[in-house]
């Protein structure tokens, strides 16, 4: 399950947090398949509760009403076309899986996809799921079914999460149901998906769900990525969820927001992995920020987002750079509340995405096509296994490493220029530096850095650059 499956040496995904599936379908075609993205991690695409106060929140997809595919992204026919179209421009597809919960507590109506609910009596006629297949005050002993004590891990898992209508996936019925959701978005060629709120689900109850769950198109088990927020001092380990897949490291991002706001010496970073307190390489999925702890749900704050640009581009230079876990890119949209949803016409539809050049419109931030973001996605994919060698520190904020005779990268934290020759570990030639521009008609519209013989080059990086870091790699050689 730890397996992204991505096509030919691709290695980081993006979520593109709200997107409708038809311009999901286009940005596949028009810029990750080409930029290199190996996959999109897409919000929920089951049917969810209409809320209208506050006005369609972002959040409103947690709460599902049932597991048609229809929502604000789109129908089931546009999931298909985006899928199919997503999978021949060699971009694989993530769903975000809602399956510990349906909607909160209390209310009646129709969902994005009109099946109706009542969850005053727990009934979601859509599944259908009825009061049968949730958990209750036999399995959950706190007062009022809601959540309140971290480190009683039979309350996380069998209580309600802020109040969401706890599924009792011990039941064979209630398994089945979800592994048929599962099962039909893999039909419809789905390489993986992100389980949301994984924390508040029996490890033993995923792997029997995921038990039924058939292999993907690419071949093998579907890529899973476990939601669970570990950072330690409670009842639950994110190592419990390693027999279905990865799990999301949040204490990476953490780590990395205090590095690189100075708040912790960059140099540290020479063991960075699991001397951090961290899990395994192969057993992470690695971001700076994600849309939770962007707007401080989740348990959120202390992370780097686009607000922070210089600091949050270097963190994410570092991660696309650092071979340790499988990095996802956070793609944003504009906002003033934490409750705010993706950018609304008129009637609530979402609204498109636009382009101008490289970057987009309509209030969506598309920090997956800055330039520093996709070029270091590039970087990744050249460097492809090659390890962690060459690592220099000239000082508390001053670094530099290779990946093996593929890729170098330096960064410049420090309040004075550095000026440094280094091995960069690459053979003799030009190349462009790939965070000030690009390498276009066989000239660079950034830096250019020169590498001799022996590997070594003359680097320079201002204190005050835009972006203080540069960095080369082979596929980018005049
Ligand atoms: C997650 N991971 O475990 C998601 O990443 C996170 O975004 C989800 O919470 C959460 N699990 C449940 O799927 C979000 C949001 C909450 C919101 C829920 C449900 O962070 O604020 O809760 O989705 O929409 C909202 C209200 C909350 C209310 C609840 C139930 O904010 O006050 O609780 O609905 O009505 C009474
Ligand atoms: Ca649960």
């Amino acid at each position: 399950y730890s397996d992204p499956h991505c096509a030919g040496g691709r290695s980081a995904i993006v979520h593109l947090f709200e997107w409708t599936w038809s311009d999901i379908a286009k940005e596949c075609e028009r810029f990750l398949g080409p930029y290199g993205y190996c996959g999109v991690q897409i919000s929920p695409p089951s049917e969810n509760k209409v809320i209208t106060n506050p006005r369609r929140p972002w959040w409103e997809r947690y709460q599902p009403v049932s597991y048609k595919l229809q929502t604000r992204s789109g129908s089931e026919q546009d999931l298909r076309d985006m899928v199919s179209r997503c999978n021949n421009a060699g971009v694989r597809i993530y769903a975000d899986v809602v399956i510990n919960h349906m909607t909160g507590v209390g209310g009646t109506g129709q969902g994005t996809g009109g099946s109706s609910y009542d969850a005053n009596s727990l009934q979601f006629p859509g599944v259908p799921f009825g009061p049968t297949d949730f958990n209750d005050g036999s399995n959950c002993h706190s007062g009022d079914m809601t959540i309140h004590n971290y480190n009683n891990a039979e309350e996380v898992r069998n209580c309600r999460l802020v109040g969401l209508l706890d599924l009792k996936a011990g039941k064979d019925y209630v398994r089945g149901k979800i592994a048929e959701y599962l099962n039909h978005l893999v039909d419809i060629g789905v390489t993986g998906f992100r389980v949301d709120a994984a924390k508040h689900m029996w490890p033993g109850d995923l792997s029997a769900i995921f038990g039924r769950v058939k292999d993907v198109h690419a071949g093998g088990k579907p890529f899973v990525y476990q939601e669970v927020i570990d950072m330690g001092g409670e009842a639950i380990k994110a190592d419990q969820y390693l027999g279905t897949g990865r799990i999301t490291n949040f204490i990476f991002g953490i780590k990395l927001a205090q590095v690189f706001r100075k708040q912790n010496a960059l140099k540290y970073l020479s063991n960075w992995g699991s001397a951090w307190g961290m899990w395994k390489s192969g057993d992470s999925l690695v971001f700076i920020d994600n849309h939770d702890n962007q707007r401080g749900h989740g348990g959120g704050g202390g992370v780097l987002t686009h607000s922070e640009p210089r600091a949050y581009k270097l963190a994410t230079a570092f991660m696309l750079a650092h071979p340790y876990g499988f990095p996802r890119v956070m793609s944003s949209y504009n906002f003033g509340s934490s409750d705010q949803g993706p950018p609304q016409n008129g009637d609530m539809s979402t609204k498109s995405v636009t382009i101008n050049g490289m970057s987009c419109g309509n209030g969506w931030t598309c920090e997956h096509r800055w330039r520093q973001m996709y070029n270091m996605v590039a970087f990744r994919n050249i460097a492809g296994y090659s390890g962690l060698s060459n690592w220099w520190a000239g000082s508390d904020y001053q670094i530099a490493f290779s990946r093996g005779n593929k890729a170098f990268i330096a960064f410049n934290l420090e309040g004075y220029d550095l000026s440094k020759t280094l091995n960069t570990g690459l053979p003799s030639g030009s190349y462009c530096d790939v965070i000030s521009g690009n390498l276009e008609n066989g000239s660079c519209t950034g830096k250019t850095i020169n590498v001799d013989g022996s590997g070594h080059a003359s680097i320079h990086i201002g204190s005050s650059d835009q972006d203080p870091m540069v960095a080369i790699h082979v596929g980018a050689k005049k």
